[in-house]
């Protein structure tokens, strides 16, 4: 099987230079997770982030190494995460930026259950210097590469630069990711739903009818579904992408937004699942068309195989 290094010689090499860099945190990454509990690395910190949530010690680790790995990467301007409030300048002379989920499943890091990093690569608009607010605030369709590292019972990552979706895996004696999948296709229907449903009652209309269609009996189509929910974005969509099924973080009732974030877990998610030839949408519309508007700007989901995410969509009508 090939390794990664061999496989990123047929990429952009500013681009190839950026995902090395961002794959070498991911090794880094992949042991402190797994060693947490005994390098007092579990735990939260004594402050709050941005969006006014409790910061785990292994969030401000995975923030902090991603930040110094991004920033020897020449090719990389600027550094956008879910952890820091503004933009940061990496290289002034750049031709990319990165917005990264550094470590994703708050909830599940001091339960030693799957956790990981997602991250979404543009090529940035404003021409040199310091990087800018508006070189993030570009659409889904514009992305170059996405994809995600799982820090689960194995460590995977799934990337796409545009070309398919490609999956790899860690070896951990060697600390090289080698390729497994070359093609990874999201199957198109599925017999999974995977949602945070004991917050039903807070989701707009559709995601109730949603529900009520999953849980029905119907021996045609295969109902009542399964429902799946680790509450890691990573780990539920890793399933998603490999057995199809649907993973939703739904409007809430009387907004347009649900919790998670568009510029560094819906908008990777999505590009990965339609390289993968499965959708993401809103609800409304698909998330790689939506126009961001702010750096920590958050977005309804719903994302997975085609035929449940439209089904999803006849509900919203
Ligand atoms: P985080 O980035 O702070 O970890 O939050 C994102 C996570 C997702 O991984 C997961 O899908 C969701 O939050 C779970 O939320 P909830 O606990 O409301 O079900
Ligand atoms: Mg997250």
């Amino acid at each position: 099987t090939m390794p990664f290094s061999v496989y990123l010689q047929q990429v952009d090499p500013d681009l190839a230079g950026l995902l090395s860099a961002v794959a070498d945190a991911s090794v880094k990454l992949s042991d402190a997770v797994r060693n947490a509990p005994l390098r007092n690395l579990t735990g939260a910190m004594d402050t709050t982030n941005v969006q006014g949530e409790i910061v785990q010690k292994l969030d401000d680790y995975s923030n902090q190494v991603l930040m110094d790995y991004c920033k020897a990467s020449v090719a990389c301007a600027g550094y956008l995460s879910e952890e820091n409030e503004g933009v940061t300048t990496m290289n002034e002379t750049g031709s990319l930026v990165i917005a990264v989920d550094p470590l994703d499943g708050s909830s599940n890091i001091d339960i030693a259950a799957p956790i990981g990093t997602i991250f979404a690569i543009w090529k940035r608009k404003s021409v040199a210097g310091p990087i800018l607010e508006s070189d993030f605030l570009q659409k889904g369709d514009e992305c170059i590469a996405a994809g995600y590292v799982l820090y689960g019972s194995a460590t995977m990552l799934m990337l796409s630069v545009g070309k398919g979706v490609q999956l790899f895996a860690l070896n951990s004696s060697t600390a090289t990711y080698m390729s497994v999948n070359s093609n990874v296709q999201l199957p198109s229907i599925g017999k999974i739903y995977s949602m945070n449903q004991g917050n039903l009652s807070k989701f707009e209309q559709a995601a109730k009818r949603f529900v009520a269609h999953c849980t029905e009996t119907d021996k045609d189509t295969s109902r009542p579904y399964s429902i799946r929910y680790i509450g890691s974005m990573v780990g539920d969509m890793y399933r998603t992408f490999l057995k199809g099924g649907v993973f939703l973080y739904p409007a809430y009732e009387g907004e347009t937004k649900g919790k998670l974030r568009l510029l560094y877990e819906c908008i990777p998610m999505s590009f990965l699942a339609e390289q993968a030839g499965g959708m993401g949408t809103n609800g409304k519309e698909r998330i790689l068309s939506l126009q961001p508007t702010g750096l920590h700007e958050r977005c309804a989901i719903v994302i997975g195989s085609s035929a449940l995410v439209d089904l999803y969509l006849s509900f919203s009508k």
